[in-house]
């Protein structure tokens, strides 16, 4: 089985509170929210990190760009919102398996 957590969160051997989900993506929300809403969106296949990002990724990381608009309207992001993805140790990143941050909820955020 594998070891990375999100995959387990995939296969659901760790439980999550998913707000979406299709063949190619899930969408559930962050343990720890740094805002009222705080969603990550991640692809069920294995991408350990922006930095691995191929040309054979493609797809799949268009399809999620396309999608975010889509679950941020459905979680009453009507003003907006804003996208992270944390890539490396550098960046913050804590979990390797790509994740876009989807937050938002708390009127207009700073730049950082
Ligand atoms: P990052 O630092 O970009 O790798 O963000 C990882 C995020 O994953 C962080 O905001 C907390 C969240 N997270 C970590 N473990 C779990 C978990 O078991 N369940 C859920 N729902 N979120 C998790």
């Amino acid at each position: 089985m594998s070891e990375c957590l999100f995959c387990k969160i995939i296969a659901d051997d760790i439980p999550s509170d998913k707000v979406y989900e299709d063949d190619k993506i899930l969408v559930f929300k962050d343990i720890s929210p740094k805002t009222p809403i705080h969603l990550l969106m991640i692809p069920k296949q294995h991408i350990d990190s922006l930095a691995e990002v191929t040309e054979q990724d493609a797809e799949i990381m268009g399809y999620m760009m396309t999608k975010v608009p889509q679950v941020a309207k459905e979680a009453g992001l009507e003003g907006g919102f804003r996208t992270v993805i944390n890539t490396g140790d550098d960046g913050g990143q804590e979990v390797y398996h790509i994740h876009i941050h989807i937050l938002g909820g708390a009127g207009r955020m700073p730049f950082v």
